[in-house]
């Protein structure tokens, strides 16, 4: 016997879950400007009038909208409170939570969320398209459609399925901390280098729950929302000059870096290299290595050439991707201002299933 949710509501023998869909804007939600010829966000009456089917199905689901709708390159720490926020408030109402959102910063903002929304139960699913709602031929309404079936996705003691900040985009489910958009042409626009995905929607969606975290705390969501933008993204490359490094390294106020290395985390040897990222780092700089290797890990020390960086006191990143980590970052600067052991320990620990260790 189904022992149903507190926000469900029955129809005859059927337990009805509700789902908030939160529209951002995106490319799902554009369509294209006569003038310009550009795609641009339409708006909430436009979109629906699109998908009716998305009313239609077993779920009971209503949509809010941003306003005004915007393509996801214009989102930032504000347009991250304003989702998380929005689930908080209605965390108690549904049973789940889509969030539609332009591809192009959609892991930084799965990625966000996931930081911020602590002791999550309930799923939060990112999707968008990559052709607007109303091409013909747009990958909208089947990652729209199998998003929502996932965030009313419950199982019969009344636990979800997928707890977690995840994105689904054509047939694939990530977790959201572990996703890069990979592709601006095809319709499979994201994947996760790193950690396997948690579901595959074909005929049926098949879960694979050993992969889907399931926190054992019963506390209340608990939603932090500071995040300290200063910080930069320092990329290594054959050639690099001892000025471009000094200056980024000595922007005014700055707080963190994720430093772009090759391979395992190798760096050239240039003592000038050494001695700029250990003055950074004895100012209180956090410094952490990410490799430009979208597959494998850090592993400092494993070559002699990053040696160095250890004992300029660089911590690992071991698997993280680029948008988790800056995110993280930016949460635990902004959470800790005058706790950088603290925002280092965290850093090299895993919060959210974002990184693995080892
Ligand atoms: N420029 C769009 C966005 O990120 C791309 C998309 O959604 N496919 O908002």
């Amino acid at each position: 016997m189904h022992k149903c949710k507190k926000s469900c509501t029955f129809v005859s023998k059927f337990c009805v879950m509700k789902v908030l869909v939160i529209l951002t804007g995106g490319t799902i939600s554009m369509v294209r400007d006569a003038h310009s010829g550009s795609l641009c966000p339409a708006d909430l009456h436009t979109f629906k009038a699109y998908v009716p089917e998305m009313f239609a199905g077993d779920n009971h689901v209503d949509m809010m909208p941003f306003d005004p709708l915007l393509d996801s390159s214009d989102l930032n720490p504000d347009s991250w409170r304003q989702m998380a926020q929005m689930v908080q408030e209605h965390y108690d109402e549904y049973d789940g939570f889509v969030i539609l959102h332009g591809t192009d910063t959609m892991s930084y903002s799965a990625s966000a969320l996931s930081f911020m929304l602590e002791h999550l139960r309930k799923p939060v699913v990112f999707t968008g398209s990559q052709l607007p709602v109303g091409v013909l031929r747009s990958d909208a309404k089947e990652n729209l459609l199998t998003a929502i079936e996932i965030a009313g996705a419950y199982d019969n003691d009344s636990n979800a399925i997928v707890p977690e900040v995840t994105v689904y985009m054509d047939g694939e489910l990530y977790r959201g901390n572990r996703t890069t958009k990979r592709n601006a042409e095809h319709f499979s626009a994201f994947t996760s280098y790193n950690y396997p995905a948690l579901a595959r929607a074909g005929v049926h969606i098949t879960y694979n729950r050993q992969l889907i975290h399931y926190g054992e705390s019963l506390q209340p969501l608990h939603v932090y929302d500071q995040f300290d933008t200063r910080v930069a993204i320092l990329k290594l490359f054959p050639g690099i000059t001892e000025v471009v490094v000094e200056a980024v390294l000595n922007i005014p106020d700055l707080r963190g870096v994720v430093l772009e290395t090759f391979g395992a985390g190798n760096a050239p040897t240039h003592e000038w290299l050494y001695r700029a990222l250990r003055n950074a780092v004895d100012r209180g700089v956090v410094v952490v290595n990410k490799t430009q290797c979208n597959t494998g890990s850090v592993s400092m020390g494993h070559y002699a050439v990053s040696l160095n960086l250890l004992k300029a006191g660089v911590i690992s990143g071991y698997d993280i991707t680029t948008e988790a980590l800056l995110t993280k970052m930016m949460h635990l600067l902004g959470e800790n201002p005058n706790d950088i052991e603290t925002v280092k320990q965290m850093l090299s620990s895993s919060l959210r299933g974002e990184l693995t260790i080892g």
